[in-house]
């Protein structure tokens, strides 16, 4: 018997279904691996699951191939994309995040919906989870600092779980905020920690609203490691890597643009709209090229970086009539 690791599992095998059946399977037999691994799935996997994702309400199943979220570049593993993490609760490291994160509870989990909404309130996870269609999408994630990975997210657009709160007219922007739990998070016990808790993100509703703009809750058919942000974070594919904040808490929407942390901490360097953008640099380096993960030192992986990160044809619309030097 063969028992693969997640990392040996070429995404071509992680399909929708098979998804699903690993869900099932974990339903039907928890603690019996000999049945998973006659179906060829991963064992390890099995064990990372958890029993909210397994009890999700699978609302649709989109096929790879009619999925306009697909692409054919190389993907991450599973282990590269779990070991080399930016999450600032838990360390400045890359490796931080894999080593300490696992401390954190992220079941019971709820949202709070404030702010310009017919429906505040607070959210079970479970509630928000319903939300879950079984398509994969495979966006690429670019952090400011030059990297990048190409990763098959699981979860659903941003704009299905606003429109169930019913923004009023007045909301404008959406903010977001990550859990604070100092006793759970070292990095925030930290007095090296440059960030003022908790970590805070937005975005303009028409951003948010954007059918690109996705929850996360797994990745690569299983449930999202804490490393990356679980039990649910954003991600914005076609902006830099910081806009796509981690284990949410709260969502509010509002009139007035939100401070974000990264803006706080140095606003020369991180703008509210952080678009990936190869022609405005960082002040201390350029973003016209990214190392593209896995890469080694003899063959760094080094590709010029696309506009709105290969996005452009989707989302440039939402930013026609903006200077994107300023608006940076
Ligand atoms: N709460 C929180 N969210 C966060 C961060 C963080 O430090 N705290 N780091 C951001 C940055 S800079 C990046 S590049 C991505 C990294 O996501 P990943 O570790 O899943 O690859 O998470 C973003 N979300
Ligand atoms: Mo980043």
């Amino acid at each position: 018997m063969i028992i693969r690791s997640p990392s040996d599992i070429p995404s071509s095998e992680i399909t929708p279904e098979g998804i699903y059946l690993q869900r099932r399977q974990f339903m039907q037999s928890i603690g019996v691996g000999a049945a998973l691994a006659g179906l060829g799935l991963p064992l390890a996997s099995v064990a990372a699951t958890k029993p909210e994702l397994a009890a999700l309400n699978y609302q649709s199943v989109v096929a790879k191939s009619d999925n306009p979220f697909y692409t054919d570049e190389k993907m991450a593993s599973f282990t590269d994309a779990s070991t080399y993490n930016n999450y600032y609760e838990f360390g400045t490291d890359k490796s931080d995040p894999a080593r300490y994160a696992d401390s954190l509870t992220t079941d019971p989990w709820s949202v709070v919906i404030e702010g310009d909404v017919a429906k505040p309130g607070k959210y079970p996870l479970e509630d928000i989870m319903k939300l879950m269609t079984l398509e994969e999408r495979i966006y690429r994630l670019r952090c400011v600092e030059a990297w990048s990975m190409v990763i098959p997210w699981v979860g659903f657009p941003l704009a299905d779980l606003l429109k169930m709160f019913e923004p009023s007219s007045n909301a404008k922007y959406v903010e977001f905020t990550t859990l604070s739990r100092r006793s759970e998070m070292r990095g925030q016990r930290s007095s090296f920690s440059v960030i003022d808790w908790p970590y805070t993100e937005g975005l303009r509703i028409d951003e948010a609203m954007h059918p690109l703009a996705f929850m996360s809750v797994g990745m690569y058919g299983k449930v999202l490691p804490n490393q990356n942000g679980a039990p649910i974070r954003l991600v914005v594919p076609w902006k830099y890597g910081f806009k796509s904040i981690k284990s949410i808490v709260k969502i509010r929407f509002t009139a007035v643009k939100p401070k974000t942390s990264w803006q706080a901490i140095a606003p020369s360097e991180y703008g509210f709209y952080a678009n990936v953008n190869p022609d405005v640099d960082h002040p201390r380096w350029t973003q016209r090229y990214e190392r593209r993960l896995p890469g080694s030192l003899l063959s760094p992986n080094r590709i010029k970086t696309q506009m709105f990160n290969g996005y452009g044809e989707q989302v440039a619309g939402l930013y026609k009539d903006m200077n994107l030097r300023r608006n940076y």
